[in-house]
């Protein structure tokens, strides 16, 4: 097409003078700022926002008081893809939700007064659970006194590092947790918030406040930062109201999801928290104590952060472990993240196994009884472990052998021990028929394992102890004979105390006070020793931070009355931290997420 050029009109452009061409674009662009400018006044903005922005795009992070909660838009990138999973498992959901997608107005965030409304009973009781005995009473000071010293010279000597070395009087960070530091504050604040040590509780929170670093690079333990970090932080806020602990929580909360990019959707032993190119690392197979013990933790992510992404990861692991065939029945301890299968046949309530079944039956605790699978599944594999690893010794001893494809190895680990806390705490809710079998087989194992105490020269317990070669509840290896702090024994005495009144179970919290008095405590600090059935006893210089967020906080609620952090609204993670039943009379999204 040929255009003609006519009398008074430019040749430029579209036949427009170039004051007039510079009017118009002038014009034009005031009319888009004003049009694009309007949206965002709009009363139904963040809508908007979401229109333009991608989904990745906008993070709910949640900050300030009650129900104060703001939208951040993120830097988007490769980091928000590890964010939202990558790969989707099998039998994920299509598409990794993030919060912006269950997020609308700020009358969605979680409401810590509308929770407390919802408890049953005061968290700490009428009297902070003091019991009205005297001499009970004086055992409980005498328990929180022994946290004030694990914790002072904590303060003095390591603060800030992972772990107290009290032989040595300096600080201990390992390489369970990466690159994060403070693991005995955070696991020590409930302890203290209970204990009603206040000034170390302030100084706990403001170290969380000022120094938890959580962007911290290095290969961390996805169980251990789950259950003490993650654990710790959401009693404390829990417990508090103090919203510092929750935003804590679920920034950490975030950092897991990397874990959980494999074909499975089964997360890896391993994550690298600093690194969002690197999710997870080490190969091999993953343990189902710990891949098995997330779900307690995740569940409250989710209520917390209004994201569903926690709770469909550690759904999906449920799904896939309810799905897959078991040899007996039984669990083994490992699974390939890359198959989904079972790598080898080992079984074992202890290490490596033990908080897997813990978390079915406190899973369905903590749903206000509504989740039923994790029910079924609990007591199935109690059904499981009853035939094949429940097994009575010539003495009479009640104990959980291990299970080698078939092979029984006469061995229980301290950990085990846990196991009678658990199968009281699951007693009520089996078959009414078998109720008080539970409870009779829950005093039995807590017996038993007062008797690998009662048995050794300090009257601690060892590592591991045995029933074959003439030995009844003995440590035969000298490998076995050490006790680092270590909860579980007592744990099953707090439960039992509180399932049954009967007053021995005291009497045995108290014995453990005394032998840790006489062997475990030294001048600065509590340390673990080498050798249960000595009294020359040799230190390995070690307060492990679950001495502080387990066996002390279980002592004293032992000598505390019920209605300190009553079993009707809380329920404890496998490191203590005590985390409140779902209700869902404070569930705020009810039709996103059915209990
Ligand atoms: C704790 O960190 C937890 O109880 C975990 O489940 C296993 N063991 C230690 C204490 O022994």
């Amino acid at each position: 097409m040929v255009f003609r050029k006519l009398p008074g009109v430019s040749a430029s452009g579209m036949g427009l003078r170039l004051s007039q061409k510079f009017v118009f674009l002038l014009f034009l662009s005031g009319l888009v700022t004003l049009c694009f400018g309007a949206l965002f006044f709009l009363p139904d903005s963040v809508r908007l926002k979401r229109i333009f922005l991608s989904k990745t795009e906008v993070q709910a992070v949640t900050v300030g008081s009650d129900n104060d909660v703001r939208e951040h838009p993120k830097r988007p990138g490769k980091e928000q893809e590890h964010l939202r999973g990558m790969t989707p498992a099998k039998g994920d959901s299509k598409q990794k939700t993030t919060s912006a997608d269950h997020h609308g107005a700020s009358s969605d965030a979680f409401s810590f007064k509308k929770f407390q409304k919802c408890l049953l009973k005061a968290t700490l009781g009428t009297d902070g659970g003091r019991p009205a005995d005297p001499q009970t009473n004086e055992r409980r000071e005498k328990v929180k006194e022994m946290m004030k010293f694990a914790w002072d010279n904590y303060k003095r000597y390591a603060w800030g590092k992972n772990e107290l070395r009290p032989l040595t009087k300096n600080g201990h960070i390992g390489n369970m947790f990466g690159g994060l530091r403070g693991a005995s504050i955070i696991d020590s604040l409930d302890t203290l918030y209970i204990m009603g040590l206040m000034d170390e509780y302030n100084d706990a929170k403001e170290w969380v406040q000022t120094s938890l670093d959580l962007n911290s690079n290095g290969e961390a333990s996805l169980f251990e930062v789950n259950i003490r970090y993650v654990g710790g932080l959401l009693s404390a806020y829990y417990l508090t109201g103090e919203e510092l602990f929750k935003s804590k929580a679920v920034e950490l909360g975030e950092k897991l999801l990397p874990a959980f990019s494999t074909p499975t959707g089964i997360p890896r032993g391993v994550i690298n928290l600093g690194s969002w190119s690197w999710g997870w690392a080490s190969a091999g197979s993953s343990i189902l104590a710990e891949f098995g013990t997330l779900h307690l933790e995740f569940v409250h992510l989710t209520e917390l952060s209004n994201n569903p992404i926690y709770k469909e990861k550690v759904m999906n692991i449920r799904k896939l472990l309810n799905k897959i065939e078991k040899p007996h029945g039984l669990y083994p301890n490992f699974l390939s993240p890359v198959s989904g299968n079972w790598v080898q046949h080992h079984v074992s309530i202890g290490g490596l196994g033990d908080s897997f079944y813990e978390y079915l039956i406190k899973s369905y605790l903590m749903s206000d009884k509504k989740d039923e699978d994790a029910k079924k599944m609990y007591y199935t594999a109690m059904e499981a472990i009853e035939a094949n690893l429940v097994q009575k010794s010539p003495g009479g001893l009640t104990y959980m052998a291990e299970w080698r494809g078939g092979i029984l190895d006469h061995k229980m680990g301290h950990l085990a021990c846990f196991s009678g806390g658990m199968i009281g705490i699951g007693a009520d809710d089996g078959a009414p028929e078998k109720r008080q079998h539970y409870l009779d087989l829950a005093a039995e194992i807590t017996h038993t394992c007062h008797e690998s105490y009662t048995r050794s020269t300090t009257k601690l317990g060892p590592e591991a102890f045995r029933f074959d070669s003439g030995a009844e509840a003995t440590a035969t290896r000298l490998s076995d004979r050490y006790y680092i702090l270590r909860p579980e024994v007592i744990e099953s005495y707090m439960y039992m105390w509180r399932l049954t009144h009967d007053p021995k179970y005291r009497d045995w919290g108290w014995e453990a006070v005394e032998a840790l008095e006489q062997h475990c405590r030294v001048e600065s600090g509590f340390s673990g020793i080498r050798d249960v059935y000595t009294m020359t006893v040799s230190h390995d210089n070690m307060q492990q931070s679950f001495f502080l967020s387990e066996t002390l906080k279980y002592l004293y609620l032992l000598f505390s009355d019920d209605d300190l952090l009553p079993f009707e609204d809380w329920v404890f993670n496998t490191e203590a931290h005590p985390l409140p039943i779902v209700r869902k009379s404070y569930h705020f999204f009810l039709s996103s997420f059915p209990l």
